[in-house]
């Protein structure tokens, strides 16, 4: 699990995209905008009318006056509450708004992802980018941009403010907001990367987990509890850590800020008093600049928040991105689209690589007929497998040709190719949904009468009938509360409603009792018939049916034949293959 790298200079670049999202929103945007600025105005005018009212009103006994202006101030103080309560509501609709189409983009564009990333991504790490990351970047708009951009504006009304009423005490309130801006400076730099730490370990503790929970049946099965249990310690630790750190920069920040506004408070008063003896400072400035000063800090303070929170937000927003534009993307430069299909498939010299340098695969050439089945046998890690991964195009070939009836796949469109050719895998995947939901895939333009018709057809039907619930029986997350063979089973039907012309099977290694042998033997007769299969099988019942037999050794062909002629070879793969697995079905 490698940390995700950041480049750190791409910052406004990121920024631009993730501003550019908000476009469909832009509307909501610009109120926002709108709403900041009032907000700086009717926030910050307080201390100015509190002067007002002193030099003008209190030491000129002008009481009707001062009510006239209690009142005003008052309905300074509720626009404020109302402005920000918009604000604050539509700058969250806003980012809750362009994270909902993000998450939906990034989830298509994971669909669309060649296999190949799920092989080297660990699942924790994309699960990390559709929620967290995402969410990261719903602060953007609600703490980052939007906030900042009303924090800024304030200060500059706060300004304007100030300098109207007294130009003296305003320079003097000047002059510890250089030690302000450094201090913000430096604890923002520190924070910056404390917190992507903390989001690499976000990254990190979810990928364990994720991984964990999938395989906590190993584990346990294993005793390895404690080891795991301490792994996860370690990664616990790093996080807090992180976490720790990141907050002990506040901790030493605010003192520091406190610091610098008692000597600001301070410097004030010394200079204000001497103002007011010799008359060049009003009462009333005097007793607003202390409440300037602190309206002046607080953005100022509250900015190196911002700012963090916005650089968290980029770096999720960055990492979200560099998803959504890999480019490893499935390419579907094919273009010709089939309807029917007779069902005669060819390899011509292919040869692959998972990694583009490992050959699992080695100048495979053969050809099977239409209607035909093809059964491939070999040893384990002989490349049975890769064979159909490629056939349906999970993962590109690197030499030679497949051809299904006279095209080569690749013109193919991907669609068409796949709605051509069903295959059930060698470890059948269920989703949580009824038994219904994992046949149709929930595809509601099947029928449920066919879904029925098409179990009864292989011999599935009695069983699910049995469940509770018959086809709307509730499995649980991949499948584990049914047996191996009655997983097998729903696949079975799953491929067979799509009624394909190409059928593709990759037997299960497991061995399952006698009975459910019989009838998934059964189904597998019934799946092939009428079209062109190929069988992976590990049984012998099933390689029995197949017209042609294809054995595989560390990717290559060795051996092509019908069973017949196959086993008349007395030193060859097959009939070792054969009797070894002859021996075991005789001694159980
Ligand atoms: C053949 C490698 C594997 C093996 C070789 C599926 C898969 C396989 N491999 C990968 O690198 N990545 C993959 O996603 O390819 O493997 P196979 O085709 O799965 O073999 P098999 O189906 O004949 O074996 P089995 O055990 O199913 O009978 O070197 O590492
Ligand atoms: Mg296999």
């Amino acid at each position: 699990m490698q940390p995700d790298n950041q480049k750190q200079d791409l910052d406004l670049v990121v920024l631009a995209k993730v501003l550019k999202l908000s476009k469909p929103y832009i509307k909501i945007f610009a109120f926002c905008i709108f709403l900041a600025v009032v907000m700086a105005v009717v926030a910050n005018i307080r201390p100015f009318l509190i002067g007002t009212m002193v030099d003008d009103y209190i030491f000129k006994n002008d009481m009707d006056g001062l009510k006239k202006m209690a009142i005003i101030y008052i309905l300074f103080v509720l626009a404020n509450v109302l402005v920000r309560y918009f604000f604050i509501y539509y700058s969250q609709v806003l980012g809750q708004s362009v994270i909902k189409d993000l998450r939906v983009k990034v989830f298509e564009h994971v669909q669309s992802l060649k296999l190949r990333y799920f092989d080297q991504t660990p699942v924790g790490r994309t699960i990390t980018r559709t929620i967290s990351d995402v969410q990261a970047i719903n602060e953007i708009f609600t703490q980052g941009v939007l906030t900042m951009f009303a924090d800024i504006l304030g200060i500059f009304a706060i300004l304007g403010f100030m300098f109207y009423h007294s130009w003296r005490l305003t320079l003097v309130c000047l002059a510890t907001l250089p030690l302000m801006i450094i201090a913000t400076y430096i604890f923002k730099e520190k924070v910056k990367v404390s917190f992507q730490n903390v989001r690499n370990q976000i990254s990190i503790m979810n990928s364990f987990l994720q991984e964990q929970i999938s395989g906590m049946q190993i584990v346990q099965m294993f005793n390895a509890e404690k080891q795991e249990a301490k792994k996860f310690k370690e990664i616990n630790r790093k996080y807090t850590e992180a976490n720790l750190n990141a907050i002990e920069y506040y901790a030493i920040f605010y003192p520091v800020v406190e610091i610098i506004s008692a000597v600001g408070l301070a410097l004030l008063i010394w200079v204000g008093s001497r103002g007011i003896w010799n008359h060049t400072i009003s009462a009333g400035a005097f007793i607003s600049f202390p409440l300037y000063l602190n309206m002046l800090f607080r953005p100022v303070r509250m900015i190196a928040d911002k700012f963090n929170t916005l650089q968290m937000g980029l770096v999720a927003a960055d990492r979200v991105f560099k998803l959504i534009e890999r480019d490893d993307k499935i390419r579907d430069y094919g273009e010709v689209v089939k309807d029917n299909i007779r069902g005669n498939v060819k390899f011509e010299d292919v040869s692959f690589a998972y990694d583009e340098k490992t050959f699992v695969l080695k100048n495979i050439n053969f050809e099977l007929e239409a209607h035909k089945t093809l059964a491939i046998v070999g040893s384990t890690g002989s490349g049975k497998t890769s064979i159909i991964n490629i056939l349906n195009r999970f993962y590109p070939i690197q030499k030679g040709r497949i051809i299904i009836d006279n095209i080569d796949i690749k013109k193919l469109k991907l669609n068409s190719l796949r709605t051509k050719i069903a295959m059930v895998l060698q470890d059948v995947f269920l989703f949580n949904g009824t038994v219904m939901d994992n046949i149709t895939l929930r595809d509601d333009t099947m029928d449920r009468g066919e879904v029925i018709k098409a179990s009864k057809e292989i011999g599935a039907h009695p069983f699910i009938e049995k469940l509770p619930g018959g086809y709307d029986f509730k499995i649980t997350e991949r499948g584990s509360n049914l047996s191996m063979g009655q997983r097998q089973l729903i696949s079975f039907v799953r491929a067979l409603v799509i009624n394909p012309d190409i059928l593709i099977l990759d037997e299960a290694t497991s061995s399952i009792d006698t009975e459910t042998e019989s009838i998934i033997q059964y189904a597998i007769e019934k799946l092939i018939e009428k079209r062109t299969s190929i069988i992976i099988a590990h049984r012998l019942s099933t390689i029995r049916h197949a017209d042609k037999i294809m054995v595989l050794d560390k990717g290559e062909v060795v051996e092509t034949g019908s069973h017949d002629e196959l086993i008349q070879n007395m030193n060859g793969h097959y009939r070792t293959l054969y009797e070894k697995q002859f021996e075991q079905s005789v001694e159980v």
